[in-house]
């Protein structure tokens, strides 16, 4: 039977190297033997001299550096990004600056809640990271498989974030620690909509959208602002899972995505995606009926028209996954002159967040590691030394500035656009905005009848497993999308507590969630 790319993948590399080097230690010297310790005859204790054994075992114990705290699971590929629309009257960015200029880029694609060995098929959003090595630097676009999120204030993200994550007593997932969170924030409930859609089971990774997601600021050559979005289209089409086939995979090739992104590279099936912008001028901002700089909310495609730019192809696998998966370092402060961040506050709190969690994860010199380096500008600063400086650290250039030695000089033209901003300094709260009517839209009109019953299905089959009183406020809050919707959702949590409870297929936790509501309170 003919086995595919990524399960060969062992033959391949014997093919295109048939001889195999001399075994060395970590410093390269040549080594006897790969398999019998250095012993004191046959059955005696091993000698501390045994350096090859130490050196193995020293370095064993230091593989693992902290996986993602979110986007732990992921597959990666690298590829180029070619302009095919001229988009010079909105930015300056030298991506950007000629039809047809190619510029070479690395993707990460990752489920979000779960563990780095948890199941590709999962419902969840994926991540969608693109990294652009451009002659100004790296320019990352950090973004997921969905055009909104679940909140729009950051200071709720390691909140919401450990309501995905297990239960910090029984390290459990936890409907409650779910459902709660969710109904006490209204404005998730147009991202968990379309979570629950088909849409929150995409079929792998080359089969789904691509979404910038915030709102950026994009600058022209004149110094001209105005504001935009960033949209990847698949070229494949998309393609979902039914909830059944999600579950199905997920014990049957829990590796699912990663195998099925590895092969069709592999085999030359390119994947590619088509990007476009949408664009806000600075007055249409001030007037919009939404805050443009809300990430719960879409732009619509009616009002603000997507505009062609250009085309991205993957080609290439990576050829090491640790080195240039496991460590690749995505940020969304990885901007470049003519793309600059928004006031939108979640991208304000992603500016801090992935740089810092790098340099925790990978170390403060994590942007030397190849997959990370901006290969294609010149990097001069002053920044020196730190862990695992592995260039040459600048070598003798001045490590001071002002410097009257040719030290790295900056220069004005450079300089980010510049804007006013007069209020108040307040922690205003953004939980009543209007949180309903875009789910409203979504519900009606993007969805069709079938995949309404659908979402409501998932979304029953998730909500039955919570307390009672959280299924009543979750649903209070469908209901106030569409009546139909909570009433939907009200119906199917009935009927399946009817066919638990006829089957006595009562759920463990649901059982000691209702004992424990009937507790008299210490
Ligand atoms: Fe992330 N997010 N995020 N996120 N995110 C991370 O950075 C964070 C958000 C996204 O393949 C972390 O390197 C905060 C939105 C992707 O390596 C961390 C907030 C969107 C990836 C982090 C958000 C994303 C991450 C974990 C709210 C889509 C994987 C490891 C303010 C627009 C990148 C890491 C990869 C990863 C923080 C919200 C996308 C902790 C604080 C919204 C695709 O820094």
């Amino acid at each position: 039977m003919p086995r595919d790319k990524a399960t060969d993948q062992l033959n391949d590399y014997k093919k295109s190297n048939p001889e195999p080097p001399q075994l060395t230690s970590g410093v390269g010297h040549p080594l006897a033997d790969k398999t019998n310790s250095l012993t004191v005859g046959p059955r005696g204790p091993i000698l501390l001299q045994d350096l090859q054994l130490l050196d193995e075992m020293a370095h064993f114990d230091r593989e693992r550096i902290p996986e993602r705290v979110v986007h732990a699971k992921g597959a990666g590929a690298f590829g180029y990004f070619e302009v095919t629309h001229d988009i010079t009257e909105y930015t300056k960015a030298k991506i950007f600056s000629e039809v047809g200029k190619r510029t070479p880029m690395a993707v990460r694609f990752s489920t979000v809640g779960g563990e780095s060995g948890s199941a590709d098929t999962a419902r969840d959003p994926r991540g969608f990271a693109m990294k652009f090595y451009t002659e100004d630097g790296n320019w990352d676009l950090v973004g997921n498989n969905t055009p909104i999120f679940f909140i729009r204030d950051p200071i709720l993200f390691p909140s919401f974030i450990h309501t995905q994550k297990r239960n910090p007593a029984t390290h459990l997932k936890d409907p409650d620690m779910f459902w709660d969170f969710i109904s006490l924030r209204p404005e998730t409930i147009h991202q968990v909509s379309f979570l629950f859609s088909d849409r929150g089971t995409p079929n792998g990774y080359r089969h789904m959208n691509g979404y910038g997601s915030h709102t950026f600021k994009l600058v022209n050559d004149k110094g001209q602002p105005c504001y935009c979005k960033f949209h990847c289209k698949t070229d494949q089409g998309i393609k979902n899972f039914l909830a059944n086939e999600a579950d199905a995979l997920a014990s049957t090739d829990p590796d699912y995505a990663i195998r099925d992104l590895y092969n069709a590279i592999a085999d030359n099936q390119f994947p590619s995606w088509s990007m476009y912008i949408q664009v806000m001028t600075f007055q249409e901002a001030e007037k919009w009926h939404f805050n443009p700089f809300d990430l719960t909310k879409v732009w619509p495609h009616g009002e603000f028209p997507l505009i062609p730019v250009g085309r991205f192809t993957l080609d290439h696998n990576p050829k090491n996954y640790f080195a240039e998966v496991e460590q690749i370092a995505f940020s969304p402060a990885n901007l470049v002159p003519g793309i600059e961040a928004s006031p939108d506050k979640m991208l304000q709190g992603r500016l801090f967040s992935y740089n810092d969690t790098h340099r925790h994860r990978l170390g403060p010199n994590y942007m030397q590691i190849p997959v990370n380096c901006p290969f294609r500008a010149r990097m001069a600063n002053y920044q020196r030394d730190g862990p695992m400086t592995i260039n040459d650290n600048q070598a003798g250039a001045p490590n001071y500035f002002p410097n009257s030695f040719s030290g790295p000089m900056d220069s004005a033209k450079h300089h980010e656009s510049s804007f006013q901003v007069t209020a108040d300094v307040a922690r205003y709260s953004s939980a009543t905005e209007d949180n309903f009517s875009q789910c409203s839209d979504f519900f009606n009109k993007v969805l069709n009848e079938d995949e309404r019953q659908r979402l409501m299905e998932n979304i029953a089959g998730h909500l039955v497993n919570a307390q009672d009183f959280l299924q009543d406020r979750a649903i209070n809050n469908f209901t106030q999308v569409d009546r139909a919707y909570g009433d939907g959702i009200r119906q199917k949590i009935n009927r399946l507590k009817k066919a638990r409870q006829s089957s006595h297929l009562l759920r463990p936790a649901v059982i000691s969630a209702a004992a424990a509501s009937s507790k008299p309170k210490l």
